[in-house]
């Protein structure tokens, strides 16, 4: 029997932070996997989790119970079948319907291999006071079907993020458990806390569809060196880039870059002089890592909540690479 989480949250909530955090208290001796699933096209987050030591799988491209109905399951048969873990976290995107996967995972032919245990949901509390983000249907199913509310960056509160949160709590008809938390450090024990919330969910609204137009878009900036995929849905847009092994990007510029570009989200692995970097920022929230174990390529990727100036973004992109130019 695998006993599975799902660790859910809204785009840049600190899910991925706290898996990292979670999968550094694996007991010893007990195998653990994790299945990430990414808006946008590149996948980063995987890049992120692979020097955990857990088994990765990774899909891209939009959330996996709409886009990816079928690789999801068959991603999720490999992993229970192959690797048969102890333990399965399930990273959906910020983007993502719960109520399918968690509809999903407690489907009879799931029931010999599975046991669903506690859902975490994380909270960027300041969220609560965004009237754009506390209206998505996402952002909210996501609060409705967590078991416990991780309440994360305590660090960027002030007394109104208190206060909205205290507001939330008062009006949770479950009265949850509210976990306050600094960079996703939360103790392993809360994934041992069995699903109690049988609270039904909506069945969301629509899917996400792909548009038409994806891969046309793709084709005028095809290259060897370097390519990019668009994406959309649920009222957000994402670029990405995959850029070769032996692209090497200036440092300072690609903070810079990082730093300034005119969205919401920005996320990267990346090639560098001194080695390895990766760049995740989320609104002002700007975290920059060196990393050891070597993707054999760069990826970087931006989300916003409207079609940026991509091509722009794009130029002064490709101008701070320091390697052979096609
Ligand atoms: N200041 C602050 N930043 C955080 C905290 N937790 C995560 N972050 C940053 O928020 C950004 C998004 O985190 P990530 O885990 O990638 O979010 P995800 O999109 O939900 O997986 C990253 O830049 C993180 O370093 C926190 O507690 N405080
Ligand atoms: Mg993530």
């Amino acid at each position: 029997m695998t006993r599975v989480n799902l660790i859910t949250g809204f785009l840049g909530s600190g899910k991925t932070t706290t898996l990292l955090h979670l999968l550094a208290q694996k007991p010893q001796g007990e195998k653990w996997a994790v299945l990430v699933n990414e808006f946008g096209e590149v996948g980063i987050d995987g890049a992120l989790l692979a020097e955990s030591g857990a088994v990765l799988k990774e899909i891209p491209g939009g959330c996996m119970c709409c886009v990816n109905g079928l690789p999801m399951q068959v991603g999720l048969n490999m992993l229970l079948k192959q690797t048969r873990p102890d333990r399965l976290l399930i990273e959906p995107t910020g983007l993502g319907h719960p109520k399918q996967i968690l509809d999903l995972l407690s489907a009879e032919v799931y029931q010999p291999w599975l046991t669903l245990d506690a859902t975490l949901c994380l909270l960027d509390p300041r969220q609560l006071g965004d009237a754009r983000i506390t209206a998505n249907e996402n952002f909210r199913d996501q609060l409705a079907a967590a078991d416990i509310i991780v309440a994360n960056k305590e660090d960027r509160w002030d007394e109104a993020t208190l206060a909205a949160l205290q507001d939330w709590r008062a009006q949770d008809a479950l009265q949850r458990p509210i976990i306050p938390a600094r960079f996703g450090q939360i103790a392993g024990e809360l994934l041992t806390r069995p699903r109690l919330n049988q609270q039904p969910l909506p069945q969301a609204a629509h899917h996400h569809a792909r548009p038409a137009s994806r891969l046309a878009a793709l084709a005028p900036v095809q290259n060897t060196r370097w390519r990019r995929s668009l994406n959309q849905g649920q009222g957000y847009y994402s670029c990405g880039w995959v850029f070769d092994a032996e692209t090497v990007f200036d440092t300072v510029g690609l903070l810079e870059w990082a730093r300034l570009a005119p969205v919401s989200r920005v996320k990267g692995v990346v090639r560098i002089q001194e080695g390895l970097l990766s760049v995740n920022r989320q609104g002002e929230d700007l975290n920059i890592e060196t990393r050891q174990a070597a993707p054999p390529d760069s990826r970087i990727e931006i989300i916003h909540e409207e079609e940026a100036d991509w091509n722009s973004l794009q130029a002064s992109l490709l101008k701070l690479r320091l390697t052979a130019v096609v």
